[in-house]
């Protein structure tokens, strides 16, 4: 029989992303997905929010937290993993290609100190690793081209899709960052939508179309009937994903967020005043679109 695990999803309406707490219904453990720490760029505040709602959320419950979890190193807002991790002292992992964006990135942000090892987590998953949440196994997919170090988790009937597919009304992610690939992104995509037809599908971000309510559970049937950019085969999804990509301004937080999440969510060290910085590079995109 599939193991069929309680998904609850968090919307974080600031940057659309969708944060989960997934849960074994025997057992009662549970792994937090892609936990995000609230971040204002105009005054440089970071709170907690998000992330302590979700710890509530799991104490109402009578869960137990076993994994935080990260999906990918995210470009549009902090991860509250370091965060979790400090207040929970449970293990967080990523996929394990991260220590090749690391290094990407420590050249972009001339950050020779920031370590490229990975060893800011606690486990770092190759594609098809396992491990347990409970008694219910979650299978390792490494499904890249949105980042380099991209992940899907499988558990039973669900699996976590992160920014490969948005909802069928919305397509797919962008795949021009430093070390995306659309060639990837449409393997990565074609692996999913391998898996059984009604296989739950929980994606990363929600945009809100035309103002809609937030969505983010769909199935492989679903996605293959109604997601637009998977309808026309290989070379027309690369043509038009590479089209759109050029027009996409980059994401807002970009460029404050990835040298937390590459350090896995925690902020840069405080400097002798008490207070911590943000490294920014000028003109090292000259080609991205405003
Ligand atoms: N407007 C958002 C855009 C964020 C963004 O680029 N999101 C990525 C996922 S991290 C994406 O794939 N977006 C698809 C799209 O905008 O079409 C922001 O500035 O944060
Ligand atoms: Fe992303």
């Amino acid at each position: 029989m599939t193991v069929r695990p309680d998904v609850v999803g968090f919307y974080d309406e600031r940057t659309g992303s969708i944060q989960y707490v997934v849960s074994d219904p025997l057992t009662k453990d549970c792994a937090i997905i892609d936990p995000v720490l609230d971040y204002d760029e105009k005054s440089g505040s970071t709170t907690t929010r998000h992330a302590d709602a979700i710890l509530a959320y799991i104490e109402d419950r009578g869960l137990r937290l076993q994994w935080i979890l990260d999906t990918h190193p995210h470009a549009d807002h902090f991860s509250a993993a370091a965060y979790l991790k400090s207040t929970t002292g449970i293990k967080t992992a990523i996929g394990a290609e991260v220590v090749k964006v690391q290094a990407l990135w420590q050249t972009i942000y001339n950050m020779p100190e920031l370590i490229t090892d990975g060893s800011q987590w606690d486990y770092l998953f190759a594609d098809g690793d396992r491990f347990m949440i409970g008694n219910m196994e979650c299978r390792v997919m490494h499904s890249p081209g949105h980042t380099l170090a991209s992940i899907t988790y499988v558990v039973g009937d669900a699996a976590f899709i992160h920014d490969t597919l948005f909802m069928p009304d919305s397509g797919s992610a962008r795949a021009d960052f430093p070390g995306g690939s659309p060639e990837n992104l449409w393997s990565s995509i074609d692996a999913i939508l391998s898996l059984p037809d009604d296989t739950r599908l929980y994606t990363g971000h929600d945009y809100r179309p035309g103002g809609r309510e937030a969505l983010w559970e769909s199935t492989v049937a679903e996605q293959r009937r109604h997601n637009p950019h998977v309808q026309n085969g290989r070379d027309e999804f690369m043509a038009s994903r590479t089209r759109r990509d050029a027009s996409l301004p980059f994401p807002r937080l970009m460029l404050h967020a990835l040298q937390v999440n590459l350090n896995a969510g925690s902020l840069p060290s405080l400097e002798e005043n008490g207070t911590s910085y943000l490294k920014i590079p000028l003109n090292a995109f000259p080609n991205a679109a405003w």
